[in-house]
């Protein structure tokens, strides 16, 4: 897969490309990140990118010159998906994550100053994505975010014996379990016997229970879409849970 990043400020991007699951990818081939410099498309001898709204207001919005320049010199095919990272796009979650880890490229746009040109969003992103609800200073955290989600899921990745893409949350639509490591007894505080026990059913009903508990107490919203056995279910009844009413056909 190869991902093209226009940003002003490419030198943020190194070290968040040089480590890590992402960082080994890279160096495999499965991904080919691309870092442009937007001020290299720049027309003036400044090498702007942003100048003041028309109609008037503070502060400084993105030039489509530069924006429009930058994606064509990248030949872009038809099917290429073209994101802004702002906070107006639709809120990035692990869907989003796995439909674009499934396409062959994608350009990402950081968005900086107060707005980019309306016209780069309809007429030069295929959408647009938030990656949640605050603001910060431009899109290049953002779409840093969003190149180590996606690039994590790419086939190879996480390399073989290693079962925490499977063991997710939110692949699983539940959150993770508590997890413990030596030493079994740390100030005082002791790691749950069942995990020393050495029995493996107990162990994964211990650990499902958990990770049904801390799903309905910190985000009961996510059960609504989980994958739930009959017994999940028991046990959520049991911890006070009531089964959301399904929702119509035209609501899903
Ligand atoms: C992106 N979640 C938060 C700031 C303008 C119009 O583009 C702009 C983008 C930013 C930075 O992006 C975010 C963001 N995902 O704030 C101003």
């Amino acid at each position: 897969m190869r991902i093209d990043v226009l940003t002003v400020f490419p030198e943020m991007f190194g070290p968040v490309l040089a480590v890590g699951i992402v960082g080994k990818a890279i160096r495999n081939g499965l991904a080919d990140v691309r870092v442009h410099d937007l001020r290299e498309f720049a027309h003036d001898r400044h090498r702007s990118t942003d100048d003041s709204p028309f109609g008037g207001g503070p502060g400084m919005v993105m030039l489509p010159g530069p924006l429009f320049e930058a994606v064509r010199s990248l030949e872009p095919g038809p099917d290429v998906c073209v994101v802004a990272l702002t906070p107006l796009g639709r809120l990035f979650d692990q869907r989003t994550a796995e439909r674009l880890a499934g396409l062959e490229r994608i350009v990402l746009i950081c968005g900086r100053y107060e707005g980019i040109d309306e016209r780069v969003i309809e007429g030069l992103a295929t959408e647009e994505i938030s990656t949640g609800d605050y603001v910060v200073s431009g899109g290049e955290i953002p779409a840093m975010l969003l190149v180590d989600a996606v690039v994590r899921l790419l086939p190879g990745a996480l390399g073989h014996g290693n079962e925490a893409l499977a063991d997710d949350s939110h692949t699983s639509g539940l959150l993770q379990h508590p997890q413990y490591t030596r030493p079994a007894e740390f100030d005082g505080l002791a790691v749950p016997d069942v995990l020393l026990s050495g029995d493996h059913a107990a162990i994964a009903r211990w650990r499902r229970h958990e990770a049904l508990l801390r799903t309905l107490e910190r985000r009961p919203d996510m059960l609504a879409r989980a994958e739930l056995s009959a017994e999940d279910i028991r046990i959520l009844r049991a911890l006070g849970w009531q089964p959301p009413t399904p929702r119509s056909e035209s609501e899903a």
